[in-house]
Order: C-alpha cells, then structure tokens, then sequence
C-alpha cells in the first residue's frame, strides 16, 4: 500500500531540505523581529539582527523560548499576525493554570490538516476508511488536529468527541469503524470497556490506529494491538505550541518518528548547559516553527526528552529526520535517592506482565527516616486472590528492581479502581516532604 500523502515533499532529497529550511527559517526570523514585540526586545539584547541568520548553523545565535514566556505575554501578545487574520484558537494548561493560547491563521490551519495527513497517511489510513475520534472537541488540539488530517485524506470520519467508552463502543459496531485515534492510554481503557459490555473488541472492525499525546512505550503499542486484534498502531507526536498533532510519526519501520522538516526545524540540547548534544544522544527537543504566521516560534524548549537520530535514508523512502520515542518531560522526571527515573522505565516492564491491567501509577512519599519511598501502585487485569496478589507484586517488584536499581513497592489493586481524572494519564503522584 501507498503510505505517502505528499511523496514528493515527504521524499525530498536532504540537500533541497536544508534549503528550504535556511530560506524558511529567514523568512520567520524577519517575521518576528518586525512584529513580535517580545522577541524584538531578545534580539536586540543578545546584539543580533535577522540578517545575521545566514546558515542554519547560526540557528545557535537566536534566543530559546520558554512556555513561562508564552504565558508571561499569554493570551495573544506573541502574535505575529493581527487577530482579524486569525480563524482559531487552541491552548494548553499547564500546571500553573495560565493556559498556553495559540492562534492560527488560515494558512496554519492549511498545514496543520497537511502534517497531520502525512501522518494518518504514514499509518494506514485511507479514504475507504472509517475513521472515529474518540477525543475530546474543545480547546485540546487533539481532536480537530486529527479531524482536519483525516479529512484531508477524504476519510470517513466520526468526530465522537468526548469519553462516554460505551457510547464510543456502540458507535464503532453501529458505523464499523476501522480506524481509531486518541490518547495512548485510552485507547486500552476503550477495549477494556468493550469487555465490560459483553463486545470482543477483536471482533469489531478496527484493525489499526494511531495514538499519542503522552508516553507511549513499545509495552503499551504491543497491549493494544493485541487487545483489538489491530494489525498495526503507530505513534503520533506533537504539541500545542507547534500545531498539536501532526509534528512527527514512526513509519511502518517502527525504529523512530519522522518530523516534517519542511515545517518544524529540530535541535536536541542538554537541558542544564543548553548546549547541544551528539547525534543519537539524549536531550531535550527544541523545534522552530518554519512556516507559521500566527504565532512562530524560535527555539522553543519542548521539555521532551528523546534522540535525534542519523539522517539515513530510512527503508521507507523518507528522508525526514527521525527522534526517538519520546522517553517522558524533564518535569516529570523524579529523582529518588539519587537515581533519575522516568515513568516510561517503570510502564515498560508492567506492559509487559499479562496479568497487569490497565492503569499504574507512582506514589512518592517520605518515610520517618526521611528516605524518599516509591510505591507502584498497579490494576491488575482481573481480580485477584490474596496468594496471587502477592505473588504478582513480588514479581514486579524484582523485574522493576533491574530498571531502576532500588527496591520499590509495588501494590496490586483491583481492575478499575484507579481514578482517571483528565484526558492524559496521571503517573506520577508526589507526596514527599519538600
Ligand atoms: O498532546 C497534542 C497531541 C494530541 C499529540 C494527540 C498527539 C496526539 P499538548 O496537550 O500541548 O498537545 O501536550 C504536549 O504531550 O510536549 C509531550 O510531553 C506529550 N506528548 C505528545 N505526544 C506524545 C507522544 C498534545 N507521542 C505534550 N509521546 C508534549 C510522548 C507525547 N509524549
């Protein structure tokens, strides 16, 4: 099958990227500097003008920006565009509650739907298919970012919106959906709900999907293809600062996501020295828009920890560049005596354990000695007796033992029984003394 939306752009040989990124990122820079006060401001405090970005390498030269700067000039004082030129909104809230608004103008929404095409094409879907969204509409770009993609591609689509997993299920027999998207987590959530209500989710329609918006490991992918029956899943990566959506997927080869150069310059740095790291090594993305005119952005600091992999020419025919699956946010990195941990560390090994269900999550807390504790508190797929329980918790907690050097507990708690609260699963609660 033809995966590509857009074969020639998505085939283009590296030397014509570089160009169009060089022309491209020139074009933003003399855009922001006329008509974004904040980073006028920036440019003529490190000295620099636009026309001082002669080469891609001079990218080092341009100023960061932070999600505290977009807040600090929240709602609309990054435009670089009046607000008459711009059609739609979307934001983030974070966890200071000052949401991260973006505003798009027609043309972003054009290359929004382009990106985000790319990336459903790049998974499987076509126009035969019957496409459910089974994300909320609403400020959250998810939705309407996968919405206009999929439309793009003339599939069928059914914009079911908001939680309601039985009502979600129902429409999937009722339409047979063939194709599904949404948030990693929910995505298993949604077959055990199927279960639930007496539905084999292998018996519906949907053979693939497409899911992101927060870790999601290879342990995880492998669960949901399983308990759908799905003969493929892919990983979708993206944010609201840059578009939602749409910024890179992993291909058919499954060994890295492709980022749409045309549109999104990518740089990887230590988060502490700012400065950049090798090829293949670990750090945090930083990505310049290229193309946007309602808010462009330099060099903002994703937070997201991955690598940015080896410009080969991937099996696939593409030449974008490929990073890694995202490994979590620097922010939600924890540190318990003295070892640096990541959430996704700890989700590899439960996913790979079939008598574990489908929610976990950390609990942090300070013991009397003042040592930093870590229970792991995990849903196992069906009710368990009181020998099995224990059986299981000491299992993971030998096998989570060899990730993380330390000893945690692990606490196994009935299916169901951990709170969903928000769209994005919540796996890190901290309870220690500050
Ligand atoms: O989550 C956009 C999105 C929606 C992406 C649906 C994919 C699917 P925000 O709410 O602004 O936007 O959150 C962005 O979510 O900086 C990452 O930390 C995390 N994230 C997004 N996709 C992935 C992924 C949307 N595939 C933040 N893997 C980002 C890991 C992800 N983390």
């Amino acid at each position: 099958m033809d995966r590509f939306f857009d074969h020639k752009m998505e085939t283009m040989p590296r030397r014509r990227i570089k160009e169009l990124q060089i022309k491209r990122l020139q074009e933003t820079v003399h855009r922001v500097y006329r008509n974004v006060p904040y980073y006028h401001k920036r440019f003529k405090e490190l000295d620099i003008t636009p026309s001082d970005i002669k080469s891609l390498e001079d990218i080092h030269r341009l100023p960061f920006t932070t999600k505290d700067d977009l807040r600090d000039n929240a709602p609309f004082g990054m435009l670089a565009t009046s607000l008459d030129n711009c059609i739609e909104l979307h934001a983030s809230s974070g966890t200071t509650g000052i949401p991260v608004t973006v505003c798009y103008t027609w043309h972003d929404i054009n290359v929004w739907s382009e990106v985000m095409a790319r990336c459903l094409s790049m998974s499987g879907l076509t126009k035969k298919d019957v496409f459910q969204n089974p994300i909320p509409y609403g400020t959250f770009t998810g939705a309407f970012g996968f919405h206009y993609g999929a439309q793009r591609i003339g599939a069928l689509v059914v914009p079911s919106g908001k939680g309601q997993s039985e009502r979600q299920i129902h429409l999937m027999e009722y339409y047979g959906t063939t194709f599904i998207s949404g948030v990693a987590s929910y995505a298993l959530r949604l077959g055990q709900v199927a279960h639930e209500i007496g539905v084999d989710p292998k018996k519906l329609r949907v053979r693939n999907g497409l899911f992101g918006a927060e870790m999601f490991t290879h342990g995880l992918k492998k669960r949901i293809m399983e308990m759908w029956g799905m003969d493929d899943v892919h990983d979708i990566y993206g944010l609201t600062e840059m578009c939602g959506p749409g910024v890179s997927t992993d291909c058919d080869q499954h060994n890295g996501l492709h980022l749409w150069e045309d549109h999104f310059l990518v740089e990887c740095i230590d988060p502490k020295t700012l400065e950049p790291v090798d090829v293949e090594e670990e750090g945090e993305l930083v990505i310049t828009t290229l193309t946007k005119e309602g808010m462009p952005l330099l060099r903002y600091r994703t937070r997201d920890i991955a690598k940015i992999y080896d410009t080969k020419i991937c099996e696939c025919g593409r030449t974008h560049v490929k990073h890694s699956p995202i490994k979590g946010r620097s922010d939600d990195m924890i540190i318990i005596r003295g070892t640096n941990i990541f959430p996704g560390q700890i989700e590899s090994v439960l996913m790979k354990n079939p008598d574990v269900g489908g929610n976990w999550r950390m609990i942090l807390t300070t013991a009397e000695n003042n040592m930093d504790m870590l229970t792991v508190e995990v849903e196992s797929r069906k009710k368990l007796g009181k020998k099995e329980k224990l059986l299981l918790e000491k299992k993971l907690q030998n096998e989570i033992k060899t990730v993380i050097v330390f000893t945690p507990h692990v606490t196994i708690v009935p299916p169901n029984t951990i709170p969903q609260n928000g769209l994005k699963a919540k796996r890190v609660i901290d309870h220690r003394k500050k």
